[in-house]
């Protein structure tokens, strides 16, 4: 590409301080350094992780920052020693790395690999070697990745090659959300066939969830949600009842009891809300009850009795839906190109970069699944 070893100059919507809309400014981003990858981005997703840390407190890395991690795009150029990597590639950049080398990533039982952008520890959000600059200043990258830019720089191992058919615009929602609660009911509470199930939070991660629990051969899907309007789309990725704990009498956990013969075998929980983490996890049966946290909050600890985990039932966390990043984004990727699973049915609104103010708004108040942005071409 004729842009290959140059600084490029482009759009990116920058948070320069908290609490305050995104910003549409022109951005300088060098040329990849050896074992990085410079894409660029077509679509992206926005996720509430992105809303998380635009706000004082919850950003502890600082400003600015350009936030995305959500996205997919075409390699424009490679640094030094990529080999896995030309000009052209399809690609999702990833914010879990799979650098193929570390103990965690030779490892069966994990996708935490110890190279990436955070070395494991996500209370650091941001890479600070960062590749973009504006107006003479150094720009943090959010997750290691910063999808809310016409360009972005990766490492080689945060970088997955996917089909060149897939539509940018719909695969970009498996850079984040959608693995995330697909792979948390598949790969981490490994739900089985004929199995009862409950998903708390039908965002974009639990109705992934929900889809997770169909294609593993749950009989039973409880979707449960305070805001009743998200229970029709529960039902398109196979949610069989519905409960808004609202109208309940009694605390969820036993009216799923209750339904269930002493508790569901699979909970989820993808709100990121201490209280209804300990929901979940009282409403799995004992004995053999497992129970997911999916949802991401670093405000609060979670009580709960002892009990509930010594009477059997086992509690996990889920990142990124237990995918190795690397092997399992394509694959995803290909089971929607199989129609094996939906994308497009998440995607409740579609933008342009300089409506990304718009997009934070409406996540903000709940209004929408996922809105992808759109870059020209
Ligand atoms: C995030 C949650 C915070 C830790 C990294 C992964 N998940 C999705 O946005
Ligand atoms: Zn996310």
């Amino acid at each position: 590409m004729a842009t290959a070893g140059k600084v490029i100059r482009c759009k990116a919507a920058v948070a320069w301080e908290p609490n305050k809309p995104l910003v549409i400014e022109d951005i300088e981003v060098a040329p990849p350094q050896a074992d990085e990858v410079r894409i660029k981005i077509l679509a992206t997703g926005v996720c509430h992780t992105d809303l998380y840390h635009m706000f004082e407190g919850m950003n502890k890395d600082g400003f600015p920052i350009v936030l995305g991690h959500e996205g997919a795009g075409f390699v424009e150029s490679v640094g030094p020693g990529v080999t896995e990597f030309q000009p052209g590639d399809k690609v999702i950049p990833l914010f879990i790395s799979q650098c193929r080398e570390c103990r965690f990533c030779k490892s069966p039982k994990t996708n935490q690999c110890e190279n990436g952008w955070a070395n494991g520890h996500h209370d650091v959000m941001a890479m600070k070697d960062s590749r973009l600059t504006c107006k003479g200043q150094k720009i943090l990258q959010f997750m290691g990745t910063s999808t809310f830019s016409e360009y972005t720089v990766v490492k080689q191992m945060a970088v997955a090659k996917i089909d060149p058919a897939a539509p940018l615009e719909k695969v970009c929602l498996l850079g984040c959300g959608v693995c995330t609660g697909f792979g948390a009911a598949v790969n981490t509470a490994k739900v089985e066939p004929g199995s009862t199930c409950a998903v708390f939070g039908l965002g974009a991660v639990g109705l992934a969830a929900v889809m997770g629990c169909k294609a593993a051969g749950a009989k039973k899907i409880f979707a449960v949600d305070i805001n009743p309007e998200k229970f029709e789309k529960a039902k398109v990725f196979g949610a069989t009842d519905f409960l808004n704990p609202n109208d309940q009498d009694k605390p969820i956990s036993q009216v799923l009891a209750e339904m269930t013969d002493g508790g569901v075998d699979f909970s989820l929980e993808c709100v990121g809300n201490v209280a209804v983490m300990r929901s979940a996890l009282e409403s799995c049966v004992k004995g053999w009850g497992v129970s997911v946290l999916v949802g991401w909050t670093d405000m609060y600890d979670v009580a709960f009795r002892p009990i509930q985990l010594i009477a059997g039932r086992t509690w996990k966390g889920s990142l990124f839906g237990g995918f190795k990043s690397k092997d399992g984004v394509p694959e995803m990727v290909k089971a929607y190109l199989d129609k094996k699973v939906k994308l497009d049915e998440f995607i409740t609104h579609k933008m342009t970069l300089e409506q990304i103010n718009d997009a934070i708004e409406l996540m903000k108040h709940g209004k929408c699944i996922r809105t992808v942005v759109s870059f020209s071409p």
